[in-house]
């Protein structure tokens, strides 16, 4: 069989996880750990490809490794992201088939550098020539771009992707790439105005005040110095090993080969400096006669120079953050905010500033790759990876629900394509009992009491609603109806015990149990932004600005509420799992790759190999096999006259492997047991020995 012997090699540990016996929990480590020290950090369960991060630059992705992978057939040689890159790319040019590459693992796991290795592969080994080499220049620059923005340094990953993308890449029909089109889910906004401790905000703030020049700073009236920004956290503005303004060269380097044009880069930075500035505006109360307070803008330079740099009037946008309009029906009221109130209204533009700049970025990307014409696509998704920190809020709640609902499908599609393949080869089956996170998906995204409805149902109450009203409700729920207690019998997924803060809930998540702080979870939800905030940007003599603001068009008033958030990403989540599980015949099923953590904490894909040890651990063609083993059996050997099936039964029978060990598909062998691959690769190789000392004893009668 196709398994060379280095899959087998018992010093480096197995390289296919299926050839594990016996197969536990401590072998898969232990084995994972055997490959780490030899630094083998690719491992294979079956065609799914796991990697450890080995957090240093290995050899392993040099031009002769590309060269090395090229062509070859997917367990020839040992494991690596390479292979299922090749893999991916020859049955999309080859067999005409769309591809989908899926990469999940826990945050700092090293999904964003497997996605641009695959990127990198597919463009060494795709077509040539000038159009197509400004295709993939422009392909792979989309990444810094959006790093730059969407990036941040957290307490797990000094380059943690802060928010999901899914990118397409568009082939012709001779397997050349002609562009390409990205999505993108949820950037976590809250990260502008505030980050966790020992965290950053997003790389593009520092890597302007540190990499642009004198002039360009003076025109967006930026000090270099970091600790002039409230919006930036001092205590790990530098971070080790990460040089910011080499970074912003590349950025706007690489900004200039998507195709931005000077005046959109202008703009861009324009927006980047007036997040900064707005950070710095500060509210003071001024009392009123009837014995409130109402806030002023306590030192109106900050204003002035947002206002300047986004052709902003100063006065319309200083009103904003001492009044809020509230229009019902046909009327129009005028209310004051406190200081508390100007606060938020502060922060939410600057939130939504940003992160509408980052949806526009993407837009412009698109624009800039997009091809006109495409007839077969590669998709690469690289999300967050599962996050449990010490204090997790909605944004991790976010994150970990998108997790969850990637490993339902690896799940189903893994599982999926065994059973089905077992019914194309007329083997005989019984289905398996698997874990299935199904239930944690359902628990949070059911449309009636899942926590998601169940939240925004109290963002729409009226009355005084606040995360304790939303927390009764999700507990009250649970408690009363027995709902997730019942429904998930044994396995219940939201815990509920004494231990629990009282302000929080939690979850076991098929990668650990996570306490949640209800704490902002209505307020991000809502993601509120006052009409007169949008209004004053509407107005705003800029040309990015305005369009980033369409609501604030007066013409249009719209007094529906807009989609929450939590309403937006399940259904952005809900569109990505349609593209990703798209009919079979369509697609070819998603290549899987996922990566653990360098201290392996979790294993989640051990349930799943456990699953095929319930069924058929190999399967080969009949060809390649008769081809591989026909020297053990004199009948076979060395040549096989008949059709391929029949040599391999013969072979098989004079061998006397047991019949329940395997059984005949159609077209492929099955073998239950790695212990029976074993005994026919241990009788390969003895055969192979006494041949060669066969030969050399011949050789040596000769001399
Ligand atoms: V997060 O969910 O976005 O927070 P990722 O994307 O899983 O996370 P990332 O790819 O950013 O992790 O990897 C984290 C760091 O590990 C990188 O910045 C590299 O320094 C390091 N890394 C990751 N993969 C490799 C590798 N194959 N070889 C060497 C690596 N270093
Ligand atoms: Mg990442």
């Amino acid at each position: 069989m196709e398994v060379k012997t280095s899959l087998l090699d018992n010093m480096i540990g197995v390289g296919d996880m299926v050839l594990l016996e016996p197969l536990s929990e401590d072998s898969f480590i232990d084995n994972l750990r055997k490959r780490f020290d030899h630094n083998e950090i690719y491992t294979y369960i079956g065609s799914v490809v796991i990697s450890i991060n080995p957090y240093r630059s290995l050899p392993i992705y040099t031009p002769d490794k590309v060269e090395e992978y090229r062509n070859r057939n997917f367990y020839e040689l040992s494991p690596h992201i390479y292979a299922l890159a090749d893999e991916a790319y020859r049955s999309l040019r080859d067999q005409d088939k769309d591809q989908c590459i899926l990469i999940t693992g826990e945050s700092g796991a090293g999904k964003t550098e497997a996605s641009k290795l695959v990127m990198s592969y597919v463009a060494a080994v795709c077509g040539k020539g000038q159009e197509v080499n400004k295709v993939k220049e422009q392909l792979l620059q989309s990444n810094p771009v959006l790093e730059a923005f969407g990036n941040a340094k957290t307490v797990r990953n000094d380059n943690s992707s802060r928010f999901g993308k899914y990118m397409d890449i568009e082939f012709d029909f001779k397997g050349d790439p002609l562009g390409g089109v990205i999505s993108n889910y949820l950037l976590e906004k809250s990260r502008v105005v505030k980050q966790p401790r020992g965290e950053r905000n997003f790389h593009v703030f520092y890597q302007l005040l540190s990499g642009a020049s004198d002039d360009t700073l003076k025109k967006l009236k930026l000090e270099r110095d970091f600790s002039k920004y409230n919006y930036l956290s001092l205590d790990s503005a530098a971070v080790n090993g990460l040089d910011d303004a080499a970074n912003f060269r590349t950025v706007r380097n690489a900004m200039q080969i998507v195709g931005f044009m000077e005046d959109e880069m202008q703009s861009v930075l324009e927006l980047v400096a007036a997040v900064l500035k707005l950070g710095n505006i500060e509210f003071k109360p001024e009392s009123r006669c009837n014995g409130t307070d109402e806030s002023r803008v306590k030192d109106k330079n900050d204003l002035k120079e947002m206002c300047e740099l986004l052709g902003i009037e100063q006065s319309v946008l200083e009103r904003a953050f001492s009044y809020r309009t509230v229009e019902a029906k046909m009327e129009k009221v005028s209310t004051t905010l406190n200081v508390s109130q100007a606060y938020y209204a502060r922060d939410a533009l600057a939130k939504n500033l940003y992160s509408r700049l980052f949806s526009w970025l993407v837009t412009r990307i698109n624009e800039s790759i997009k091809a006109k014409t495409r007839h077969k696509v590669m998709g690469v998704l690289d999300i967050y990876g599962f996050e449990i920190f010490e204090d997790n809020s909605f944004e991790q709640f976010i994150i970990n629900y998108c997790n969850e609902k990637l490993q339902q499908i690896f799940i189903e599609l893994t599982l999926r394509e065994e059973q089905e393949e077992y019914v194309r080869e007329g083997i005989e089956w019984t289905n398996i009992e698997y874990f299935n996170n199904a239930v944690i998906c359902d628990l949070i995204e059911n449309n009636q009491n899942g926590i998601l409805a169940m939240l925004d149902e109290e963002c729409l109450r009226p009355g005084t609603v606040t995360d304790e009203t939303f927390l009764d409700k999700l507990n009250t729920v649970c408690a009363e109806h027995q709902h997730f207690e019942s429904r998930l019998s044994k396995n219940s997924k939201f815990l509920t015990d004494h231990s629990l803060p009282h302000n929080c809930f939690r979850i076991q998540h098929y990668a650990g149990k996570v306490l949640y702080r209800v704490e902002g979870f209505m307020d991000k939800n809502n993601d509120l932004l006052y009409r007169d905030l949008s209004q004053a940007m509407y107005k705003a003599n800029h040309s990015l600005i305005k369009q980033l603001f369409p609501e604030g068009n007066p013409a249009k008033v719209n007094l529906k509420r807009p989609p929450t958030a939590g309403f937006q990403f399940r259904a952005s989540v809900g569109t990505l799992m349609k593209t990703c599980i798209q009919s079979p015949r369509q697609k070819s099923l998603p290549h899987f790759h996922r990566l653990f953590w360098s201290v392996i904490k979790r294993v989640p894909g051990l349930m799943e190999t456990e699953g095929e040890r319930a069924g058929y651990a190999f399967r080969q063609t009949y060809e390649p096999c008769l081809e591989r083993y026909k020297m053990l059996c004199k009948r076979t050997w060395p040549h096989w006259r008949g059709p391929a099936r029949e040599g391999v039964e013969v072979l098989m029978t004079d061998l006397q492997v047991p019949p329940e060990e395997f059984s005949y598909g159609r077209s492929k062998i099955f073998i239950r047991n790695p212990r029976t691959l074993f005994f026919l690769e241990e009788r390969r190789k003895q055969c192979l020995e006494d041949l060669a000392t066969l030969i050399q004893k011949i050789y040596r009668g000769w001399k």
